[in-house]
């Protein structure tokens, strides 16, 4: 970056303590227009080129470019800026907000009642990403769980609520996030097999619960709970899908299902020839990932170049952060729905495999402009180079994504209100823009039965200027199951050593 240059201290009179007291160290505060000049014009100025027809669009865009600007350009006097005017996370804040919402929770929360195990992951979730052990919470867990189970196989919302793939999604990992025997052996994994079998569909998709909607979440859900669950693939004859030939089972047709989800602009609808929208996204690349070695089945089911020009024009500038889709605002959710796309990709890049020429990012101003080389019909290295501006993400999250008041949590942009959804998927998108993951080469020869392990493994990402303190980096998650590796190793070796149910 030209304007990159290191500013000079401020005077001892400008250096102010903070008022949290453990960020009162030996840090150096650097007074306000000298820490301008450490940010890039990228993220502190309106977009050299912008329409001029004013419509409700553009509107509400100026508006959240403009509550973005201040905290971005090192002016939030609210905030404690580190030489490349970027904030701290707040980390001890957001662990309270964090206990305080898998807590009792007050009345006004009723409507979220069937979101309970949602609740459950994103905390779980969020507090491991900040460093906190949550084993301690296993017993309250299992309790929950149990509760929320049907003998009909899956997990409601909660007590005597119908099972859906979502709520299932979800009690699965916070069972994996707690780990430990009594909290796997919740699971009645008979009955879970049934009940996807009811749901999988003759055109390889999935419903979300017995009569309700088929879409890419119900996919993505069903390959991750079958993945870590370690359940047969066979199908049962009252299965929707059921054919009696015993080729067809739970995956069949699931990779061409995504497939017919890839639209025109590149990205992913919820169900084939419907709106591009970034949660697709990332459900797309997931589900993919599990069918077979990642390498090969991202490029052989979806066109790539044109996927990543879409995610690309979702990363705007000057927030940094990532909208949902064309012509919507930035969120901090994206950072993980969005931005959790890219390691997945980068990942598959940097086999040999899969070297994927195309236009990539072509004309996108906030991609084009934070990184050196020219993006136009470029061939793509072995992922070398981010496919994001890490640093664009990194800043719209602490910038503008962190509630700084006592109330603490993350949240879509300034003037939201922080909450738990937003906090896990602001921190997820936060450890994928720190990490880089790199995958296995492929085998020779695919999956036969569907489902194989590709082997992953994760660094610190260190190339470049880094802008966050050390300090700041979140926990890695693995790129398709959002918990740590571990503890997806420790879930699957557990139902691999079991002998049918
Ligand atoms: C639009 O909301 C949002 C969607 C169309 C999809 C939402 C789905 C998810 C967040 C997750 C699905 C994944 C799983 C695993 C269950 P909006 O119109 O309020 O937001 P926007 O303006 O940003 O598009
Ligand atoms: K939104
Ligand atoms: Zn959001």
């Amino acid at each position: 970056m030209a304007n990159r240059q290191r500013p000079p201290p401020a005077s001892a009179a400008a250096r102010q303590p903070s008022p949290d007291s453990d960020t009162v160290d030996e840090e150096i505060v650097f007074d306000r227009k000298s820490l301008k000049l450490m940010i890039p014009d990228l993220f502190t100025q309106l977009p050299p080129v912008r329409d001029a027809l004013v419509t409700e669009t553009s509107r509400v865009q100026e508006e959240t470019v403009s509550v973005c600007l201040p905290s971005l350009s090192g002016e939030d006097e609210s905030l404690e800026y580190n030489e490349h005017g970027v904030p701290r996370l707040s980390r001890e804040r957001h662990v309270n907000f964090l206990k305080k919402s898998l807590g009792k929770l007050p009345g006004a929360y009723v409507a979220a009642d069937a979101s309970r195990p949602w609740y459950l992951y994103w905390c779980l979730s969020a507090l491991m990403m900040l460093g906190e052990d949550v084993t301690s919470y296993r017993e309250s867990v299992v309790e929950t769980a149990r509760s929320m189970q049907n003998d009909s196989g899956g997990f409601g919302g909660g007590g005597r609520q119908l099972s859906h793939m979502a709520t299932t999604y979800a009690v699965i990992l916070a069972l994996a996030l707690v780990g430990g025997e009594e909290a796997y052996e919740v699971v009645d994994r008979k009955a879970m097999w049934r009940w996807l079998c009811s749901l999988k569909q003759p055109d390889g998709g999935f419903q979300v619960c017995l009569g309700g909607e088929e879409d890419i979440r119900g996919a993505y859900c069903a390959a991750v709970i079958i993945t870590l669950l370690r359940l047969p693939l066979d199908l049962t004859p009252e299965s929707p899908a059921w054919t009696g030939d015993s080729s067809v089972n739970l995956l069949t047709g699931v990779a061409d299902y995504v497939r017919r989800c890839q639209t025109f602009e590149g990205g992913i609808s919820g169900q084939p020839n419907a709106e591009a929208h970034g949660a697709y996204a990332f459900c797309a690349l997931g589900c993919l990932a599990l069918l077979d070695h990642p390498a090969r089945t991202i490029p052989s089911y979806l066109d790539v170049p044109r996927l990543i020009a879409w995610l690309s024009s979702r990363q705007y500038a000057p927030e940094g952060g990532f909208s949902g889709r064309t012509n919507k605002l930035v969120d901090g959710c994206y950072s993980h729905w969005v931005g959790g796309c890219f390691p997945l990709i980068e990942a598959c890049l940097g086999t040999s495999s899969s070297r994927i020429t195309g236009d990539v990012a072509a004309g996108d101003p906030a991609a084009a402009s934070t990184t050196s080389t020219t993006r136009s019909r470029c061939r793509l290295p072995p992922a070398e180079e981010s496919l994001f501006s890490r640093e664009g993400l990194i800043r719209y999250i602490l910038c503008c994504c962190q509630d700084q008041s006592k109330r603490g949590g993350l949240r879509d942009k300034p003037g939201k209100n922080s909450d738990p959804y937003h906090t896990c998927y602001v921190l997820s998108g936060l450890s994928s823009a720190q990490h880089q993951w790199e995958l296995d080469e492929p085998e020779e020869t695919a999956a036969s039965e569907g489902a194989a392990d590709a082997v992953w493994a994760v660094l610190p990402y260190l190339d470049g200027v880094q802008i966050f303190d050390n300090k700041d980096r979140v926990r890695p998650i693995h790129p398709v199951y959002a918990i740590p590796q571990q503890n997806v190793r420790a879930m699957k070796e557990y139902f691999q050593q079991k002998q049918g149910f």
